[in-house]
Order: C-alpha cells, then sequence, then structure tokens
C-alpha cells in the first residue's frame, strides 16, 4: 500500500496577528513545489483560517484545530463543522492532547467532533498519545487501544477515508525530546494492528498514521524513513517558514 508522506504543522496559539499569519503561511507555501514529496496541511486558529486558506490556494490544505460538536445553540466560544465548512475548511484536529488536558475534552467529546465532522463529510486527524507515567508504565499499547477505540466508537469502516491518525506522545509534546524513530515506529505498528482488529487489513494499512512531538528539520527524516510513520504534526517548527519547509522536502 503506498499511504503518500502528509507533512502537517499545528500552529497552536501562533502566531499573534492576522499579518504575522500570512507571512508565515506564504513562506510555508513556497516551500511546496511540484517536487514535494508529501501532501501539507496547516492546523491554525480560527480567526486565521479564510486569509490563510487564500494565501496558500491549493497548495496547502488549511484546518481547524479544534471544533465544537453541536451543530448551534447555546454553547458559547463554540465553532462547528458546519460554520467551518461553509467558509471552505474541511478539515480539523480533534483529541489533541493539549485539548485533553487544558480543555479537559474527554474521550466521549472527542468521538462526538469525529463524528460530527465525518457526518459533515469533512477530514479529521485524531491525535492519541501516552504521558510519561503511562510510557514508564509501559501502558502505551493499552491507552493507544482505549483512546483509538473511544475516539472512533460508532465510525463506520467506509469513513475510514476521512481519518488520519497523530500519534502523539505526551512527554514528547513541546520539550524537545523526540521519541527515536525506533521507539516511535514500534508504537506505529502497534496502532496499524489495532486498526488492523477494529477495521480489517486493507483499512489498516490505507491509514495514515503520522508521529508528532517535537519534530524538527533535524528528525524528520530518521522518523518518516519508518515504513508504518506516515508523516508528521509539527507544532513548534511549523512556526519557522524555514525550517517547515526543510520537513516538507524531507528525504524520501
Ligand atoms: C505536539 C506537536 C504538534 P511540538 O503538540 O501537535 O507540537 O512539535 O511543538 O511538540
Amino acid at each position: 500500500y503506498a499511504r503518500k508522506a502528509f507533512i502537517t504543522g499545528n500552529w497552536k496559539l501562533n502566531p499573534q496577528t492576522k499579518d504575522e499569519a500570512i507571512e508565515l503561511a506564504t513562506g510555508i507555501a513556497s516551500a511546496v513545489t511540484d517536487d514535494s514529496p508529501c501532501d501539507v496541511a496547516l492546523f491554525v486558529p480560527f480567526p486565521y483560517i479564510e486569509s490563510v486558506q487564500e494565501t496558500v490556494g491549493d497548495k496547502v490544505i488549511i484546518g481547524a484545530e479544534a471544533t465544537t460538536p453541536q451543530i448551534n445553540g447555546a454553547f458559547t466560544g463554540g465553532v462547528s463543522p458546519v460554520m467551518l465548512k461553509s467558509i471552505g475548511c474541511t478539515w480539523a484536529l480533534a483529541g489533541h492532547s493539549e485539548r485533553r488536558v487544558i480543555f479537559k475534552e474527554s474521550d466521549e467529546e472527542i468521538n462526538e467532533q469525529c463524528k460530527m465532522l465525518i457526518e459533515h463529510d469533512m477530514n479529521v486527524v485524531l491525535c492519541i498519545g501516552e504521558t510519561l507515567e503511562e510510557f514508564e508504565k509501559e501502558l502505551v499499547g493499552a491507552v493507544c487501544e482505549i483512546q483509538l477505540k473511544k475516539g472512533l466508537a460508532g465510525i463506520d469502516k467506509k469513513d475510514l477515508d476521512k481519518v488520519t491518525i497523530a500519534y502523539e506522545p505526551v512527554w514528547a509534546i513541546g520539550t524537545g525530546k523526540v521519541a527515536t524513530p525506533e521507539i516511535a515506529q514500534s508504537v506505529h505498528e502497534t496502532i496499524r494492528g489495532i486498526l488492523k482488529g477494529m477495521y480489517g487489513e486493507k483499512i489498516a494499512d490505507s491509514t495514515r498514521i503520522l508521529y508528532g512531538g517535537s519534530v524538527s528539520p533535524e528528525s524528520v527524516d530518521g522518523l518518516v524513513a519508518k515504513p508504518d510513520i506516515d508523516g508528521a504534526l509539527v507544532g513548534g517548527a511549523s512556526l519557522n517558514a524555514e525550517g517547515f519547509g526543510r520537513i516538507i522536502n524531507h528525504e524520501s
């Protein structure tokens, strides 16, 4: 199965102004050429989505960093998939560890978000991953299995082409401590095995699994060289156009 590499950036609560967002997006889009070995996406703050989309055109997919699973009503501060779709945005992250930890989103809420996105024919990158404590207790496989099964509960096989998985060990996020390619590969293989149990071999083989957690221009090549690592979800290093350009145009 040829899974095309997928390099994605997650800007989080950055940059500070729309002008800076457009400048950064311009730099990143200029790094994407016909020779780039991958699809490219950027998950950006809501207020920047439309202008950044306009800036990058077809070169880069622009998505939301989070969504609210309800469609309308009394949910102050919420942003629904329908609203996003109405501005031409058809991708979103779900379950990033910062949403789980800081915004207290549960597996059930994350599942609702995934289902709602899919129901509206949108694409989701479901983020999963263990804490340092769970890693040390050798619970990585168990944690990934729970988060995958709960996150994807009720999602049909036919819709898995709208799902990308991002494995982000919490201990590697923003800490500069990137997982070694060997550790990441072994977890990705486990995740693919869990997907196989849930959806069968064909779906498991065609679903892209990205690694996230302190990916840098220096570490990307070793990671994506591994057979089950199909790309990266890049935080800090996606805020520098030159560095992110290097990650996009990694060795392949
Ligand atoms: C993990 C990652 C992007 P960073 O959160 O989602 O961020 O690359 O800064 O660790």
